[in-house]
């Protein structure tokens, strides 16, 4: 674990960079491409750790994935040509490989065993494996299926009705997987709607998906063809440099290509909300999913209440949100957002306490925080990214606007979801 003294007291950001592939839609197309029949070809795909995961569990299973840079190529092999693996199938650090992949492997006749890291066996999978085994899987695992190492051993399932407890895309997701070789139909109602990027991909590849409001219904036995896809920025990514083009002074900052699905554009409605100065520009579709330029310059913001069906929209973010929260004037509120606890880290803690670290007015609250804007440079101090790539590129925003030193351990983390990000921030400072 390094600790890394970070760049701090930046006099502006300037400049433009290309946001790397969405780490939700590079998962999706390896998944989807390996079950379906033919070859899937995916541009800017995401070199992040989560998604090498991925790609390496579906080797296990037997798919021939070859990898040129960003440009992958898949040949799928069918619900059928999945092999029964030899070895344990690593999930890393990704919550997403592990519950998407749960209820593709449930309807399989093979069995498998999934294992992640130290955070991955802290992270609820009963939100999972309990809608699956009401579908019929056997499933198993520590506390009773509850966390990793699981065992599955696949076999037939039937569709369900299920009204899940929390808007997650990782619980709606692995239920609609299984339910492609469940009889009969399977279907998903949530409280808020979640992410929607296997929906929309899953007619990528052929399949009907039908939507109504906050429920999603799949019809079991479908059969996905091959297709392209060109994976759009990660909005998620981009999220740490709307925040540091608004906070850092004299800023003025262009992001490329960029996804705008609005199940993901929380972080946008939050930023215009306080005053961010934004243009959204260049807007299209690609393969399904809505793409834009963003640019933002350093802006005077106000304190806002944030909650409600909002917070799935940008869960992600609220790091990052928690910073910009800091430079605003007046108080801003984060509630109904009780999920950060099970993420990578738990997000309220592992927030509350590297923001107070460097001198922000920040307490938590049951479902959320508190922040009182003070709109003054932050102080410098030493910081942990928890092994927590969200909390280490907070970090790192917060030292540009930090008049002391900073000093961040476990940098390492962030290679998670942008190993380019130490690169682009670079970048952007010597832009200046
Ligand atoms: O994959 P993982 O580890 O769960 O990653 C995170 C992240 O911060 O990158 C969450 F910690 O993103 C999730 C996100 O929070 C990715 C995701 C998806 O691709 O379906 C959905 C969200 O999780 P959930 O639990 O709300 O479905």
């Amino acid at each position: 674990m390094n600790t890394q003294k970070l760049q701090t007291n930046i006099a502006g950001l300037n400049g433009s960079i290309d946001i790397p592939g969405d780490k939700s839609i590079s998962h999706r197309s390896i998944m989807l491409g390996a079950i379906a029949q033919g070859k899937t070809i995916v541009d800017n795909f995401l070199l992040g750790d989560d998604c090498l995961s991925t790609i390496s569990c579906f080797e296990k299973l037997g798919v021939k994935i070859s990898q040129d840079n960003n440009h992958v190529e898949i040949e799928g092999v069918g619900f059928d040509g999945l092999r029964e693996p030899v070895e344990v199938l690593d999930t890393g650090n990704s919550g997403t490989t592990t519950r998407l992949m749960v209820g593709l492997l449930s309807g399989i006749p093979i069995h498998s065993c999934m294992i992640g890291d130290e955070s991955i066996a802290k992270r609820p999978m009963k939100r999972v494996t309990e809608p699956l085994r009401q579908m019929g899987a056997k499933i198993d695992g520590r506390e009773d299926g509850n966390f990793t190492p699981l065992a599955i051993r696949g076999g037939s399932l039937e569709g369900v009705h299920y009204q899940s407890p929390v808007a997650s895309a990782q619980v709606k997701s692995s239920i609609l997987l299984a339910g492609l070789n469940a009889t009969g139909t399977t279907t998903v109602t949530e409280p808020h709607k979640s992410r929607d990027h296997t929906e929309r991909m899953l007619r990528a590849f052929g399949v009907e998906v039908e939507e109504n409001g906050l429920t999603v219904t799949i019809k079991g036995g479908q059969k996905l063809t091959g297709t392209t896809i060109q994976v759009p920025g990660d909005i998620s990514s981009a999220a740490f440099f709307l925040v540091a083009g608004a906070i850092v002074p004299n800023s003025r900052i262009t992001l490329k290509n960029v996804g705008m699905n609005p199940t993901r554009t929380g972080i946008i409605d939050v930023l215009v909300k306080m005053g961010a100065r934004l243009e959204i520009e260049n807007e299209r579709v690609e393969n399904n999913e809505p793409i834009a330029d963003l640019t933002i310059q350093t802006s005077n913001l106000k304190g806002i209440e944030i909650g409600g069906d909002i917070i799935p929209r940008l869960i992600d973010e609220i790091p990052v949100i928690a910073l910009l929260a800091t430079q605003a004037d007046g108080k801003t509120i984060i509630k109904d957002a009780g999920e950060l606890k099970v993420k990578e880290t738990n997000r309220i803690d592992t927030v509350v306490r590297e923001l107070s670290e460097l001198g922000a007015v920040i307490e938590p609250t049951d479902d959320g925080m508190i922040i009182s804007g003070q709109k003054k440079q932050l102080t410098g101090g030493d910081v942990h990214s928890h092994g927590d790539h969200r909390i280490g590129m907070m970090l790192a925003v917060a030292a540009c606007i930090s008049n002391g030193e900073v000093n961040l351990t476990d940098s390492e983390s962030i290679s998670v979801s942008y190993p380019s990000f130490f690169e682009h921030l670079n970048v952007l400072i010597e832009g200046n």
